[in-house]
């Protein structure tokens, strides 16, 4: 199979389990669940599930993933919807379609998003319970993940640091909080679904490290050079709110650059790992070269 085959394979069992294990538009009260699954919906790259189900396969325990697979999709889906929200990034526009405070209100966004978040640590404990040290490292990584020292730390440094003179260090503590720790926490929640070993835990950790840092660059990268119908979203938002990125700080080309190192270093990660990686280095590769 090649490429191109598996990435849609693993996208499309990451969204059929999106459907069976969110509650429906129908359950009450509908307006809220209507709300989370339309941002939901709404599509996105399913990087994050990707790479817990492309972890997870290397260990033939791919099946039993897509429920980690899916608390991810479930905390980052919040994560862009509060993003999104007046006090935050203000924003009209998301994956591609009106943002979920513009297509809802704010208090249901804001709902959407809690209900999201504490959605996904009750899919992890009633999906894993029966496998208690399993269930426990799970919610572990997705709990720090997203706690106040990686993705909600990384977003409020991210706040403080508009309109400021922010430095390198600042831009990478950002970067490694608000998006690596999530896209490291899913390849490990893969792992740990597989039973990888301590060692392999940890490589499968640095690796989304680097993966992450080269997506945020990117991110930058092409805030600043695609328009908002290629990316979903509002294009040109770092640079009108004066934000803290890489490509302020070392300009296009040394932001370019930037990424080239973090992607080298993640595939340098990769090749340390044993069994089949065939499919994950195509990804971080593809992942250096997107339009959006
Ligand atoms: C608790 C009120 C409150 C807010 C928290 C934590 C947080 C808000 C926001 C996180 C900030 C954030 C959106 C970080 C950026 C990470 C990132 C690059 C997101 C976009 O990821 P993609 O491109 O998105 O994978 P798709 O839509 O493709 O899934």
């Amino acid at each position: 199979m090649d490429f191109s085959d598996q990435f849609q394979g693993f996208r499309l069992e990451a969204e059929q389990a999106l459907d069976r294990w969110v509650p429906a538009a129908t359950t009450r009260p509908t307006r809220l669940h209507a709300a989370m699954r339309y941002s939901l919906e709404a599509g996105g790259k399913r990087l994050r599930p990707m790479l817990v189900l492309a972890a997870a396969d290397r260990y033939g325990r791919r099946s039993d993933a897509l429920a980690a697979a899916v608390a991810i999709e479930c905390v980052h889906t919040y994560s862009l919807i509060h993003d999104d929200l007046p006090a935050m990034d203000n924003d009209d526009l998301r994956r591609g379609r009106p943002t979920c405070h513009k297509a809802f209100d704010e208090a249901t966004a804001i709902l959407a998003g809690d209900a999201l978040l504490t959605h996904a640590f009750a899919l992890l404990a009633a999906h894993y319970g029966d496998r208690p040290a399993l269930a426990i490292a799970l919610v572990r990584e997705l709990g720090f993940a997203a706690g106040s020292t990686a993705l909600v730390g990384g977003q409020m440094e991210d706040i403080e640091a508009e309109k400021t003179a922010a430095t390198r260090e600042q831009v990478e503590f950002i970067h490694a909080g608000k998006t690596a720790a999530m896209i490291a926490a899913s390849l490990v929640c893969g792992g740990l679904v597989g039973g990888a070993t301590a060692a392999e835990i940890e490589a499968l950790r640095r690796l989304g490290q680097e993966l992450g840092l080269a997506f945020q660059v990117i991110d930058d990268v092409l805030d600043a050079t695609a328009t908002s119908t290629e990316l979903g979203k509002t294009a040109g938002k770092d640079a009108h709110a004066q934000k803290a990125t890489m490509v302020r700080v070392l300009g296009l080309d040394g932001a370019r650059d930037r990424a080239k190192a973090h992607t080298a270093s993640a595939l340098r990660e990769l090749s340390q790992l044993p069994g089949d990686t065939s499919f994950l280095k195509k990804l971080v590769e593809s992942l250096e070269t997107r339009g959006s």
